[in-house]
């Protein structure tokens, strides 16, 4: 039918603070999908794999420096670089959890002081999530996590203003999801909503565009 033709994967972005438990969410919603029969695949930005990507990471481990707008569009040009393997994983019914978009790109750089439009700019034109999934925690109770790594923005100061940046961003779309919970609870909540995302995008849902 036309209908099964529009079949498709569906774009789940998670998004939040470092320490915030994405990474770990990931892999449990990548374990729970393909368990359930579904194609999926984990994706993260940055891509440190490309050779943007390296730049992006020896700036990330203070090992270069680079104007902030300059950092900004290699960051969006990491995203740029695997738009269209996106597009065709998805179309050909790949479901793709990604760790950190575009939303990331805005709320760490607007919280340097650039200009949110400045900021949203270079990323309009990318594929827009079928699901965006806010891992909601205090900057304070994330540092209390383990504490931060030694890399570029893992500091209390400035992940307050990163929280700051994201509240900017909230739409209605987004699901806030309580991050100081369990794991297991967060675990369990996720699954539903990713469920009901994967089998929405399996009946054939458009495709649309960031910031556009
Ligand atoms: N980051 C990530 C940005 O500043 N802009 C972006 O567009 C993206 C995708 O990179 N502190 C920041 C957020 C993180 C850092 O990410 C590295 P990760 O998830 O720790 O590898």
């Amino acid at each position: 039918s036309s209908k099964k033709s529009d079949s498709r994967g569906a774009l789940i972005v998670l998004e939040g603070l470092d320490r915030c438990g994405k990474t770990s969410q990931c892999s449990k919603l990548i374990s729970y999908l393909e368990g359930s029969g579904h194609a999926v695949e984990s994706w993260r930005f940055p891509d440190r794999n490309t050779g943007v990507g390296q730049m992006i990471s020896s700036y990330l481990m203070n090992e270069s420096h680079l104007d902030d707008h300059a950092i900004h569009l290699l960051f969006s040009a990491n995203r740029w670089e695997k738009r269209s393997l996106m597009e065709s994983k998805l179309r050909s019914g790949t479901t793709l959890i990604i760790d950190r978009y575009a939303f990331s790109g805005v709320a760490f750089s607007s919280a340097k002081g650039l200009d949110v439009e400045w900021c949203k700019a270079p990323e309009a034109g990318l594929l827009a999530p079928d699901l965006v999934l806010y891992l909601d925690i205090s900057p304070e109770k994330a540092a209390e996590r383990g504490g931060y790594g030694d890399e570029r923005y893992e500091k209390l100061e400035f992940q307050q203003r990163v929280a700051q940046s994201y509240r900017t961003l909230y739409d209605a779309t987004w699901k806030i999801v309580d991050a100081t919970r369990s794991m297991e609870d967060v675990e369990e909540q996720l699954k539903q909503i990713v469920m009901e995302c994967v089998l929405k995008c399996q009946e054939g849902k458009p495709f649309t565009q960031l910031w556009q």
